[in-house]
């Protein structure tokens, strides 16, 4: 029987590699990519205006590299899950 957090964790490194096999380094995201990723896979994605997205990827790249690695997108996640975690708590 397959753990449910199991196939959470999963799925997160999954989507990942999803998105960042489409273009140059297969281990980091561009940022076409990573938008691609937030407007395809996040309910809230399509409802974000470019501004908010442009915005967003800047927080995000901490390096400041032009690309996401997996540790930025792992530090997306958290602030998401935490986001989640007070909109359930409510
Ligand atoms: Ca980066």
């Amino acid at each position: 029987m397959a753990c449910p957090l199991d196939q959470a964790i999963g799925l997160l490194v999954v989507t990942f590699h999803k998105y960042s096999c489409k273009e140059g380094d297969k281990n980091t995201l561009s940022k076409k990519e990573l938008k691609e990723l937030i407007q395809k896979e996040l309910t809230i994605g399509p409802k974000l205006k470019e501004a908010e997205i442009q915005g967003l990827m800047e927080d995000l790249d901490r390096n400041k590299d032009q690309v996401i690695n997996f540790q930025e997108y792992v530090t997306f996640l958290g602030a998401l899950a935490m986001i989640y975690n007070e909109a359930l708590s409510q």
